[in-house]
């Protein structure tokens, strides 16, 4: 009993401190009542956003072609190579094993989204079928001109870390890649202010990947990007890309093998 009595008796000073205390705490109640943990983007979406597309994958694939997958989905690579299967429906999972060489692409698989603010989520797994295997996807708006092939923003993950990239305001606004591209070509450094330009466009986390099924929410909100897996927020970042008012294509990007499964699209505004 002598716990619970003894803050009845605090001094004058605890009882300014306990009141200031009191007052902070309810304050940031207030805050996250009115923007939800960043940490809890899955339910973010879940609470504010319209739920505009789903697909769990039961079913088979309908040949080899770009609209293959069926259900909306699109290949902007599959027609490169009518001969190899880059997707395949599988026991209800997406099972892609892009042709890269062939195609002389990253799979590019994409669907509807048409979103400003809101995201995705996706369950996926590494099966280790190839070294180093990565998964790209984010937002492409092909009727915005200025962006290389409409590319906005982007979360990589690779091996060894985690990676959110604006690429609107970045590497594939046409300007900064007409200027970048010979000094890639060349194989020689940026140009210092270009370089230090390039780096405010992006944020590299360390991550290990593994072989597990994992469930990995990417939104964007306003100009921030995020990204959680498994209930986690893993990595944020503020671009201006990321505020692109229209998140018009939901895109894989395979370099090698991953697998897909329960995507799930979210409109918030
Ligand atoms: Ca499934």
């Amino acid at each position: 009993m002598r716990s619970f009595v003894r803050p009845l008796k605090m001094s004058a000073f605890s009882f300014r401190l306990f009141v200031l205390v009191s007052g902070l705490v309810a304050a940031g109640t207030r805050l996250v009542g009115a923007t939800p943990s960043p940490g809890n983007d899955r339910v973010w979406l879940e609470s504010k956003g319209a739920l505009i597309f789903h697909d769990a994958f039961e079913r088979e694939e309908d040949g080899n072609l770009a609209k293959a997958i069926g259900n909306g989905w699109n290949s902007a690579t599959a027609d490169r190579v009518p001969q190899i299967k880059m997707a395949d429906l599988d026991g209800g999972i997406l099972k892609i094993a892009s042709a890269s060489k062939e195609a002389g692409h990253s799979a590019h698989i994409h669907h509807e989204a048409g979103f400003s603010d809101g995201g995705a989520v996706v369950r996926f797994k590494f099966p280790g079928l190839t070294k180093g295997e990565s998964l790209q996807l984010g937002f492409v708006d092909r009727e915005t001109q200025g962006i290389h092939a409409g590319h906005l923003c982007y979360a990589n993950l690779a091996p060894g870390g985690i990676t959110l990239m604006d690429w609107k305001t970045g590497v594939m606004n046409l300007e900064i890649r007409q200027r970048r591209q010979p000094y890639l070509d060349r194989k020689e450094p940026l140009p210092a202010d270009l370089d230090a330009l390039l780096k405010t466009k992006q944020i590299t986390v360390p991550w290990k990947a593994d072989t597990d099924w994992h469930e990995l929410v990417l939104v964007t909100e306003g100009d921030e990007m995020r990204l959680s897996l498994d209930g986690k927020l893993v990595a944020r970042h503020r671009s201006a890309g990321f505020a692109h008012p229209m998140k018009r294509w939901f895109s894989f990007l395979v370099p090698s093998t991953v697998w897909i499964d329960d995507v799930k699209i979210w409109k918030v505004k």
